[in-house]
Protein backbone atom coordinates (compact mmCIF):
# COMPACT_ATOMS: atom_id res chain seq x y z
CA UNK A 1 0.00 0.00 0.00
CA UNK A 2 1.29 3.68 -0.29
CA UNK A 3 0.95 5.96 2.48
CA UNK A 4 0.74 9.35 2.48
CA UNK A 5 0.17 12.54 4.87
CA UNK A 6 -2.55 15.05 5.53
CA UNK A 7 -2.65 17.88 7.40
CA UNK A 8 -5.20 20.17 8.08
CA UNK A 9 -3.72 23.75 9.59
CA UNK A 10 -6.43 25.45 11.35
CA UNK A 11 -5.15 28.78 12.58
CA UNK A 12 -7.83 31.42 13.78
CA UNK A 13 -12.03 31.17 13.70
CA UNK A 14 -12.58 34.52 15.22
CA UNK A 15 -13.57 36.31 12.37
CA UNK A 16 -15.28 33.16 10.99
CA UNK A 17 -15.10 29.70 10.28
CA UNK A 18 -11.71 28.61 9.26
CA UNK A 19 -11.46 28.81 5.65
CA UNK A 20 -8.46 28.12 2.92
CA UNK A 21 -7.21 26.11 0.61
CA UNK A 22 -6.24 22.31 0.51
CA UNK A 23 -2.55 21.15 -1.83
CA UNK A 24 -1.61 18.27 -2.83
CA UNK A 25 2.28 18.58 -3.63
CA UNK A 26 5.21 15.95 -2.88
CA UNK A 27 7.46 19.16 -0.89
CA UNK A 28 4.80 19.79 1.57
CA UNK A 29 5.52 20.58 4.76
CA UNK A 30 3.29 21.39 7.85
CA UNK A 31 6.15 24.23 8.29
CA UNK A 32 4.62 25.52 4.86
CA UNK A 33 1.21 25.20 5.90
CA UNK A 34 1.48 27.05 8.83
CA UNK A 35 3.11 30.02 7.60
CA UNK A 36 0.26 29.66 4.73
CA UNK A 37 -2.79 29.27 7.06
CA UNK A 38 -1.09 32.32 8.99
CA UNK A 39 -0.83 34.58 6.22
CA UNK A 40 -4.42 33.24 5.18
CA UNK A 41 -6.05 34.91 8.45
CA UNK A 42 -4.94 38.20 7.41
CA UNK A 43 -6.33 37.73 3.79
CA UNK A 44 -9.21 36.63 4.96
CA UNK A 45 -9.82 39.42 7.00
CA UNK A 46 -8.95 41.79 4.70
CA UNK A 47 -11.66 40.64 2.22
CA UNK A 48 -14.35 41.68 4.67
CA UNK A 49 -16.10 38.72 4.69
CA UNK A 50 -16.39 36.34 7.89
CA UNK A 51 -13.66 33.78 7.28
CA UNK A 52 -10.69 32.87 9.53
CA UNK A 53 -7.98 31.37 8.50
CA UNK A 54 -6.19 27.85 7.58
CA UNK A 55 -4.47 25.78 4.78
CA UNK A 56 -4.43 21.90 4.42
CA UNK A 57 -3.55 19.11 1.89
CA UNK A 58 -0.96 16.04 1.67
CA UNK A 59 2.29 15.24 0.30
CA UNK A 60 0.65 12.79 -2.42
CA UNK A 61 2.22 13.68 -5.99
CA UNK A 62 -0.64 13.54 -8.39
CA UNK A 63 1.46 13.90 -11.05
CA UNK A 64 0.94 10.89 -13.79
CA UNK A 65 -1.78 9.62 -11.96
CA UNK A 66 -5.42 8.79 -13.60
CA UNK A 67 -8.34 9.65 -12.91
CA UNK A 68 -9.54 6.92 -10.50
CA UNK A 69 -6.28 6.76 -8.51
CA UNK A 70 -7.10 11.02 -8.07
CA UNK A 71 -10.43 9.93 -6.70
CA UNK A 72 -9.54 7.44 -4.36
CA UNK A 73 -6.61 9.73 -3.01
CA UNK A 74 -9.61 12.26 -2.22
CA UNK A 75 -11.78 9.52 -0.76
CA UNK A 76 -8.83 8.63 1.29
CA UNK A 77 -8.06 11.66 2.74
CA UNK A 78 -11.79 13.13 3.26
CA UNK A 79 -12.41 9.63 5.39
CA UNK A 80 -10.44 11.53 8.09
CA UNK A 81 -10.55 15.04 6.99
CA UNK A 82 -14.87 15.03 7.53
CA UNK A 83 -14.38 15.11 11.21
CA UNK A 84 -12.63 18.37 11.09
CA UNK A 85 -14.47 20.18 8.74
CA UNK A 86 -18.44 21.64 8.27
CA UNK A 87 -20.35 24.59 6.76
CA UNK A 88 -19.71 26.45 9.80
CA UNK A 89 -16.50 24.92 11.10
CA UNK A 90 -13.87 24.60 8.45
CA UNK A 91 -14.93 24.86 4.58
CA UNK A 92 -11.70 23.73 2.51
CA UNK A 93 -11.35 24.49 -1.58
CA UNK A 94 -8.55 23.93 -3.75
CA UNK A 95 -4.84 24.83 -4.24
CA UNK A 96 -1.77 23.97 -5.67
CA UNK A 97 -2.43 20.77 -7.34
CA UNK A 98 -6.53 20.57 -6.20
CA UNK A 99 -8.47 21.84 -8.90
CA UNK A 100 -12.55 20.78 -9.77
CA UNK A 101 -12.19 17.53 -10.38
CA UNK A 102 -10.25 17.00 -6.91
CA UNK A 103 -13.20 18.88 -5.35
CA UNK A 104 -15.60 17.10 -6.70
CA UNK A 105 -14.58 13.63 -5.41
CA UNK A 106 -13.76 15.45 -1.90
CA UNK A 107 -17.78 16.86 -1.84
CA UNK A 108 -19.11 13.45 -3.11
CA UNK A 109 -17.42 11.96 -0.05
CA UNK A 110 -18.23 14.48 2.38
CA UNK A 111 -21.85 13.73 1.42
CA UNK A 112 -21.81 10.25 0.99
CA UNK A 113 -20.30 9.95 4.77
CA UNK A 114 -22.29 13.02 6.77
CA UNK A 115 -25.79 12.45 4.57
CA UNK A 116 -25.90 15.80 3.99
CA UNK A 117 -25.78 17.98 0.81
CA UNK A 118 -24.23 21.58 2.60
CA UNK A 119 -20.90 23.78 1.52
CA UNK A 120 -18.56 22.19 3.76
CA UNK A 121 -16.18 22.64 0.40
CA UNK A 122 -15.63 25.64 -1.98
CA UNK A 123 -14.92 25.32 -5.87
CA UNK A 124 -16.85 23.10 -6.58
CA UNK A 125 -18.76 22.15 -10.04
CA UNK A 126 -21.26 24.79 -11.02
CA UNK A 127 -23.76 22.09 -11.09
CA UNK A 128 -23.46 20.55 -7.84
CA UNK A 129 -23.32 24.11 -5.42
CA UNK A 130 -20.32 26.06 -7.14
CA UNK A 131 -20.23 29.47 -7.58
CA UNK A 132 -19.98 31.07 -11.00
CA UNK A 133 -16.58 32.49 -11.63
CA UNK A 134 -14.92 31.02 -8.66
CA UNK A 135 -12.47 29.41 -11.32
CA UNK A 136 -11.23 32.47 -12.56
CA UNK A 137 -11.52 34.58 -9.41
CA UNK A 138 -7.80 34.62 -8.28
CA UNK A 139 -6.57 35.65 -11.32
CA UNK A 140 -8.91 38.05 -12.46
CA UNK A 141 -8.54 39.66 -9.11
CA UNK A 142 -5.12 40.11 -9.46
CA UNK A 143 -5.54 42.47 -12.53
CA UNK A 144 -8.44 44.28 -10.98
CA UNK A 145 -6.32 45.09 -7.85
CA UNK A 146 -3.38 45.83 -10.72
CA UNK A 147 -5.62 48.25 -12.36
CA UNK A 148 -6.77 49.94 -9.40
CA UNK A 149 -2.77 50.29 -8.32
CA UNK A 150 -2.31 51.62 -11.52
CA UNK A 151 -5.39 54.19 -11.36
CA UNK A 152 -3.53 55.14 -7.85
CA UNK A 153 -0.35 55.90 -9.65
CA UNK A 154 -1.80 57.37 -13.02
CA UNK A 155 -1.12 54.52 -15.33
CA UNK A 156 -2.91 51.99 -17.12
CA UNK A 157 -2.96 48.35 -17.71
CA UNK A 158 -3.58 48.60 -21.52
CA UNK A 159 -0.31 48.26 -23.41
CA UNK A 160 1.60 47.08 -20.49
CA UNK A 161 4.50 43.79 -20.98
CA UNK A 162 3.78 41.38 -18.47
CA UNK A 163 5.85 38.83 -17.41
CA UNK A 164 3.48 35.58 -15.45
CA UNK A 165 4.96 32.59 -13.72
CA UNK A 166 2.77 29.59 -13.69
CA UNK A 167 0.71 28.06 -15.60
CA UNK A 168 -2.19 26.61 -12.86
CA UNK A 169 -5.56 27.93 -12.14
CA UNK A 170 -3.83 31.67 -11.22
CA UNK A 171 -1.26 32.44 -13.94
CA UNK A 172 -3.89 31.21 -16.70
CA UNK A 173 -6.45 33.44 -15.66
CA UNK A 174 -4.45 36.40 -14.60
CA UNK A 175 -2.93 36.05 -18.34
CA UNK A 176 -6.67 35.59 -19.45
CA UNK A 177 -7.81 39.19 -17.72
CA UNK A 178 -4.12 40.68 -18.73
CA UNK A 179 -4.84 40.20 -22.44
CA UNK A 180 -8.86 41.43 -22.08
CA UNK A 181 -7.48 44.78 -20.52
CA UNK A 182 -5.03 44.94 -23.59
CA UNK A 183 -1.50 44.07 -21.87
CA UNK A 184 0.65 42.06 -23.61
CA UNK A 185 1.57 38.29 -21.46
CA UNK A 186 5.35 38.14 -22.21
CA UNK A 187 5.72 34.28 -20.67
CA UNK A 188 4.34 31.55 -18.80
CA UNK A 189 6.19 28.70 -16.89
CA UNK A 190 6.27 25.44 -14.86
CA UNK A 191 9.18 23.75 -12.75
CA UNK A 192 10.28 22.65 -16.35
CA UNK A 193 10.71 26.56 -17.73
CA UNK A 194 9.63 29.29 -19.56
CA UNK A 195 8.10 30.38 -22.87
CA UNK A 196 8.57 33.67 -24.32
CA UNK A 197 7.58 35.61 -26.65
CA UNK A 198 7.96 39.92 -26.81
CA UNK A 199 4.68 40.42 -28.55
CA UNK A 200 2.83 38.55 -26.23
CA UNK A 201 -0.14 35.84 -26.38
CA UNK A 202 -3.26 36.49 -28.39
CA UNK A 203 -6.35 35.32 -26.88
CA UNK A 204 -6.73 32.10 -29.24
CA UNK A 205 -3.17 30.92 -28.28
CA UNK A 206 -4.24 31.05 -24.96
CA UNK A 207 -6.96 28.85 -25.03
CA UNK A 208 -4.25 26.39 -26.76
CA UNK A 209 -2.37 26.69 -23.54
CA UNK A 210 -5.43 26.06 -21.43
CA UNK A 211 -6.78 23.25 -23.49
CA UNK A 212 -3.50 21.54 -23.37
CA UNK A 213 -2.35 22.09 -19.72
CA UNK A 214 -6.29 21.33 -18.51
CA UNK A 215 -6.96 17.88 -21.32
CA UNK A 216 -3.83 16.65 -21.49
CA UNK A 217 -1.38 17.63 -18.65
CA UNK A 218 1.12 18.81 -21.14
CA UNK A 219 3.89 20.78 -19.84
CA UNK A 220 5.34 23.73 -20.74
CA UNK A 221 7.95 22.89 -23.14
CA UNK A 222 5.30 21.06 -25.72
CA UNK A 223 2.97 24.37 -25.35
CA UNK A 224 5.87 26.95 -26.52
CA UNK A 225 6.66 24.40 -29.20
CA UNK A 226 3.04 24.10 -30.24
CA UNK A 227 2.55 28.05 -30.11
CA UNK A 228 5.66 28.72 -31.69
CA UNK A 229 6.95 30.43 -28.95
CA UNK A 230 10.97 29.99 -27.40
CA UNK A 231 11.74 27.88 -24.57
CA UNK A 232 14.07 28.46 -22.02
CA UNK A 233 14.72 25.21 -20.08
CA UNK A 234 15.56 25.52 -16.47
CA UNK A 235 14.62 29.35 -16.37
CA UNK A 236 12.15 31.55 -14.69
CA UNK A 237 10.59 34.39 -16.50
CA UNK A 238 12.15 37.32 -14.16
CA UNK A 239 15.01 37.77 -16.84
CA UNK A 240 12.73 38.94 -19.27
CA UNK A 241 11.91 42.40 -20.47
CA UNK A 242 8.46 43.59 -19.01
CA UNK A 243 7.04 46.63 -16.89
CA UNK A 244 5.03 44.38 -14.49
CA UNK A 245 5.47 41.34 -12.78
CA UNK A 246 2.60 38.77 -11.44
CA UNK A 247 4.10 35.45 -9.84
CA UNK A 248 1.88 32.62 -10.13
CA UNK A 249 3.16 29.92 -9.26
CA UNK A 250 4.86 28.65 -5.66
CA UNK A 251 6.36 30.35 -2.26
CA UNK A 252 9.99 31.84 -3.55
CA UNK A 253 9.60 31.34 -6.68
CA UNK A 254 11.46 35.32 -6.59
CA UNK A 255 14.65 35.68 -4.84
CA UNK A 256 16.52 39.11 -4.68
CA UNK A 257 18.49 38.31 -7.99
CA UNK A 258 15.76 38.05 -9.60
CA UNK A 259 14.57 40.81 -8.65
CA UNK A 260 17.66 42.72 -9.50
CA UNK A 261 17.18 41.29 -12.95
CA UNK A 262 13.45 43.02 -13.13
CA UNK A 263 14.42 46.07 -11.87
CA UNK A 264 17.50 46.58 -14.51
CA UNK A 265 14.81 45.36 -17.27
CA UNK A 266 12.13 47.96 -16.66
CA UNK A 267 9.72 46.22 -14.07
CA UNK A 268 7.67 49.04 -12.38
CA UNK A 269 4.87 47.04 -10.55
CA UNK A 270 5.19 43.04 -8.96
CA UNK A 271 1.83 42.02 -7.74
CA UNK A 272 1.87 38.28 -6.01
CA UNK A 273 -0.92 35.74 -7.80
CA UNK A 274 1.05 32.82 -5.56
CA UNK A 275 0.98 32.87 -1.73
CA UNK A 276 4.82 34.64 -0.74
CA UNK A 277 6.28 33.96 -3.41
CA UNK A 278 9.46 36.57 -3.32
CA UNK A 279 11.37 36.32 -0.53
CA UNK A 280 12.02 38.94 2.21
CA UNK A 281 14.86 40.38 0.31
CA UNK A 282 13.37 41.00 -3.11
CA UNK A 283 10.42 42.65 -1.51
CA UNK A 284 12.90 44.75 0.14
CA UNK A 285 14.58 45.31 -3.22
CA UNK A 286 11.33 46.72 -4.74
CA UNK A 287 10.62 48.91 -2.09
CA UNK A 288 14.01 50.69 -2.18
CA UNK A 289 13.82 51.21 -6.15
CA UNK A 290 10.48 52.76 -5.59
CA UNK A 291 8.59 49.11 -7.22
CA UNK A 292 5.14 49.23 -6.76
CA UNK A 293 4.79 45.84 -5.01
CA UNK A 294 1.08 44.20 -3.72
CA UNK A 295 1.64 41.00 -1.21
CA UNK A 296 -0.59 38.13 -1.75
CA UNK A 297 -2.77 38.54 1.22
CA UNK A 298 -4.23 42.12 -0.56
CA UNK A 299 -3.43 40.87 -4.51
CA UNK A 300 -4.87 37.10 -4.61
CA UNK A 301 -7.58 37.79 -2.46
CA UNK A 302 -10.52 37.20 -4.98
CA UNK A 303 -10.25 33.81 -4.62
CA UNK A 304 -11.05 33.11 -1.30
CA UNK A 305 -13.34 36.26 -1.70
CA UNK A 306 -15.22 34.40 -4.30
CA UNK A 307 -15.25 31.14 -2.31
CA UNK A 308 -17.13 33.48 0.52
CA UNK A 309 -19.60 34.53 -1.70
CA UNK A 310 -20.13 30.54 -2.61
CA UNK A 311 -20.52 29.56 1.13
CA UNK A 312 -22.97 32.66 1.34
CA UNK A 313 -24.70 31.10 -1.97
CA UNK A 314 -25.23 27.74 -0.38
CA UNK A 315 -26.40 28.96 2.88
CA UNK A 316 -29.04 30.66 1.32
CA UNK A 317 -29.58 27.75 -0.97
CA UNK A 318 -29.32 30.02 -3.79
CA UNK A 319 -27.12 30.78 -7.08
CA UNK A 320 -26.31 34.39 -8.38
CA UNK A 321 -25.31 34.86 -11.87
CA UNK A 322 -21.88 35.33 -13.56
CA UNK A 323 -22.38 39.35 -13.43
CA UNK A 324 -23.28 39.45 -9.93
CA UNK A 325 -20.35 37.84 -8.58
CA UNK A 326 -18.32 39.75 -10.96
CA UNK A 327 -19.69 43.13 -9.72
CA UNK A 328 -18.35 41.79 -5.97
CA UNK A 329 -15.50 40.47 -7.01
CA UNK A 330 -14.23 43.98 -8.60
CA UNK A 331 -15.84 45.93 -5.30
CA UNK A 332 -14.16 43.84 -3.05
CA UNK A 333 -10.68 44.35 -4.86
CA UNK A 334 -11.36 48.06 -4.76
CA UNK A 335 -12.26 47.97 -1.25
CA UNK A 336 -8.86 45.87 -0.15
CA UNK A 337 -7.17 48.46 -2.53
CA UNK A 338 -8.77 51.33 0.22
CA UNK A 339 -7.78 49.04 3.04
CA UNK A 340 -4.32 49.07 1.73
CA UNK A 341 -4.31 52.49 0.88
CA UNK A 342 -6.02 53.72 4.09
CA UNK A 343 -3.18 52.10 6.36
CA UNK A 344 0.32 52.27 4.07
CA UNK A 345 -0.62 55.58 2.22
CA UNK A 346 2.31 57.93 2.92
CA UNK A 347 -0.03 61.29 1.71
CA UNK A 348 0.58 63.79 -0.98
CA UNK A 349 0.09 61.37 -3.95
CA UNK A 350 2.97 59.31 -2.70
CA UNK A 351 3.52 55.96 -3.61
CA UNK A 352 1.25 53.39 -1.19
CA UNK A 353 2.98 50.99 0.84
CA UNK A 354 0.69 47.81 0.10
CA UNK A 355 2.79 45.50 2.23
CA UNK A 356 2.29 48.15 4.93
CA UNK A 357 -1.46 48.26 4.14
CA UNK A 358 -2.22 45.18 4.25
CA UNK A 359 -0.44 43.85 7.38
CA UNK A 360 -2.09 46.71 9.27
CA UNK A 361 -5.56 46.67 8.03
CA UNK A 362 -5.93 42.61 8.01
CA UNK A 363 -4.25 42.63 11.53
CA UNK A 364 -6.04 45.78 13.19
CA UNK A 365 -9.72 43.48 12.56
CA UNK A 366 -8.46 39.86 13.72
CA UNK A 367 -6.39 41.75 16.81
CA UNK A 368 -9.91 43.50 17.72
CA UNK A 369 -12.43 40.88 16.97
CA UNK A 370 -9.66 38.31 19.10
CA UNK A 371 -9.73 41.37 21.82
CA UNK A 372 -13.56 41.72 22.04
CA UNK A 373 -14.39 37.84 22.35
CA UNK A 374 -11.79 37.62 25.29
CA UNK A 375 -9.23 35.35 23.28
CA UNK A 376 -6.22 37.21 24.72
P1 LIG B 1 -2.07 25.07 -9.86
O1 LIG B 1 -1.76 23.73 -9.32
O2 LIG B 1 -3.25 25.25 -10.72
O3 LIG B 1 -0.79 25.63 -10.68
C1 LIG B 1 0.46 25.73 -10.10
C2 LIG B 1 1.44 26.17 -11.18
O4 LIG B 1 2.66 26.55 -10.57
C3 LIG B 1 1.78 25.07 -12.16
O5 LIG B 1 1.99 25.62 -13.44
C4 LIG B 1 3.07 24.50 -11.59
O6 LIG B 1 3.91 23.89 -12.55
C5 LIG B 1 3.71 25.76 -11.08
N1 LIG B 1 4.68 25.44 -10.04
C6 LIG B 1 4.45 24.72 -8.92
N2 LIG B 1 5.58 24.58 -8.22
C7 LIG B 1 6.54 25.20 -8.93
C8 LIG B 1 7.92 25.41 -8.75
N3 LIG B 1 8.55 24.91 -7.67
N4 LIG B 1 8.59 26.15 -9.68
C9 LIG B 1 7.95 26.64 -10.77
N5 LIG B 1 6.65 26.46 -10.98
C10 LIG B 1 5.95 25.76 -10.10
O7 LIG B 1 -2.13 26.03 -8.59
P2 LIG B 1 -2.82 27.47 -8.45
O8 LIG B 1 -2.69 28.22 -9.71
O9 LIG B 1 -4.14 27.28 -7.85
O10 LIG B 1 -1.90 28.14 -7.32
C11 LIG B 1 -0.73 28.90 -7.62
C12 LIG B 1 -0.38 29.79 -6.44
O11 LIG B 1 -1.47 30.70 -6.18
C13 LIG B 1 -0.14 29.08 -5.10
O12 LIG B 1 0.82 29.81 -4.36
C14 LIG B 1 -1.50 29.18 -4.42
O13 LIG B 1 -1.41 29.05 -3.02
C15 LIG B 1 -1.89 30.59 -4.83
N6 LIG B 1 -3.31 30.91 -4.72
C16 LIG B 1 -4.25 30.14 -5.35
C17 LIG B 1 -5.59 30.47 -5.26
C18 LIG B 1 -6.63 29.72 -6.01
O14 LIG B 1 -7.79 30.15 -5.99
N7 LIG B 1 -6.31 28.65 -6.70
C19 LIG B 1 -6.05 31.59 -4.42
C20 LIG B 1 -4.97 32.40 -3.89
C21 LIG B 1 -3.67 32.02 -4.03
P3 LIG B 1 4.21 22.30 -12.52
O15 LIG B 1 3.12 21.71 -13.35
O16 LIG B 1 5.56 22.19 -13.15
O17 LIG B 1 4.19 21.86 -11.10
O1 LIG C 1 -10.98 29.45 -1.57
C1 LIG C 1 -10.15 29.25 -0.71
O2 LIG C 1 -10.46 29.01 0.44
C2 LIG C 1 -8.72 29.27 -1.13
C3 LIG C 1 -8.22 28.26 -1.92
C4 LIG C 1 -6.88 28.28 -2.32
C5 LIG C 1 -6.07 29.34 -1.95
C6 LIG C 1 -6.60 30.34 -1.18
C7 LIG C 1 -5.73 31.50 -0.81
O3 LIG C 1 -6.28 32.55 -0.47
O4 LIG C 1 -4.52 31.38 -0.86
C8 LIG C 1 -7.92 30.32 -0.79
Amino acid sequence: AQVNRGWRVQFNNAIGPYKGGLRFDPGLTESVLKFLGFEQCFKNALTGLPIGGAKGGANFDPKGRSDDEIMRFCQALMNQLVHYIGPNRDIPAGDIGVGQREIGYLFGQYRTLTREFVGALTGKGVSFGGSELRTEATGYGVLYFVKDMLDRAGGDVDGQRIAISGAGNVALHAAEKAIALGARVVTLSDSGGTMHDADGLEQEQLETVKRMKQDRGCRIEQVAEEVGWDYRKGETPWSAECDIALPCATQNELDSDDAKALIDNGCRLVAEGANMPCTADAVDRFQDKGVLYAPGKAANAGGVAVSGLERAQNAQHLVWTRNRVDDELQKIMRDIHDRCERHGGNGDGRPVNYRRGANIAGFEKLADAMIAQGVL
